[in-house]
């Protein structure tokens, strides 16, 4: 028995040899999204964010909670305190906090402590999971939170894709700073940070490969 509202669904389904095109057109196409690291400074529209995080926000969530807010920062002050906080911590990390093992297998990204795309990407989206939600100091519990803004985050990465941009799955660590600076309520926790622009001209990205389907495609 149906205890709330609803809805005809307004799906689209397609006869099968379109789904077969559209699943490997789509495969293909999301198979060049790569990682970069490298930002042009070439403004993006605020209009594109909108609809790149409104992308995001369709995600499916625990109990349809939604529990995330996404910061679009493109304000240099803020862009630069971002940067000295995430500096500050990926230094200790770098000289002392990551074990040799992690710094080893990171070796062939070429990383290290210096974050000068968190100042010169255009955008630095901010993801917050809402860990409960706040409403009038009222708390309301959220369920499978990490699940739930993971997903919202893959949607974002493929919204961003699909613009023609790029992104950087940023992982400054602790990020506690970033709720300070953008004046988070407490019910928010930090993340992810994506920075979200154009590539710099001729930038190179890391020469790796994809598991081949047997490695992660077992049928039953
Ligand atoms: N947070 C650091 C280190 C880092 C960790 C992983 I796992 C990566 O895939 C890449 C970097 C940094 O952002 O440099």
């Amino acid at each position: 028995m149906q205890s709330s509202n609803f809805i005809p669904y307004k799906g689209i389904t397609y006869p099968e040899d379109v789904s077969l095109q559209r699943s490997k057109d789509f495969y293909e196409y999301m198979d060049r999204r790569r990682t970069v690291r490298e930002f042009s400074d070439r403004p993006v529209s605020k209009e594109i964010i909108d609809h790149l995080v409104m992308t995001a926000s369709t995600a499916p969530s625990g109990a349809h909670k939604q529990p995330w807010t996404f910061c679009a920062v493109s304000n240099m002050e803020i862009k630069s305190a971002i940067r000295k906080a995430a500096e500050k911590e990926e230094y200790d990390s770098y000289n002392g906090r990551m074990s040799e093992e992690w710094l080893d297998a990171l070796k062939p990204f070429g990383t290290d402590w210096n974050k000068p795309f968190l100042e010169i990407a255009p955008w630095l989206i901010i993801v917050f999971k809402k860990s409960y939600d706040l409403e009038d100091g009222v708390k309301s519990k959220n369920y499978y939170v990490n699940e739930s803004v993971g997903i919202a985050i893959g949607f974002l990465l493929a919204a961003i894709h699909n613009a023609g941009l790029v992104s950087l799955t940023h992982t400054p660590s602790p990020m506690n700073f970033l709720q300070k600076i953008l004046n988070r309520p407490e019910n928010e926790r930090a993340y992810l940070l994506i920075p979200v622009g154009y590539p710099e001209v001729d930038t190179q990205v890391p020469a790796i490969d994809r598991k081949e389907k047997e490695a992660v495609l077992k049928y039953y």
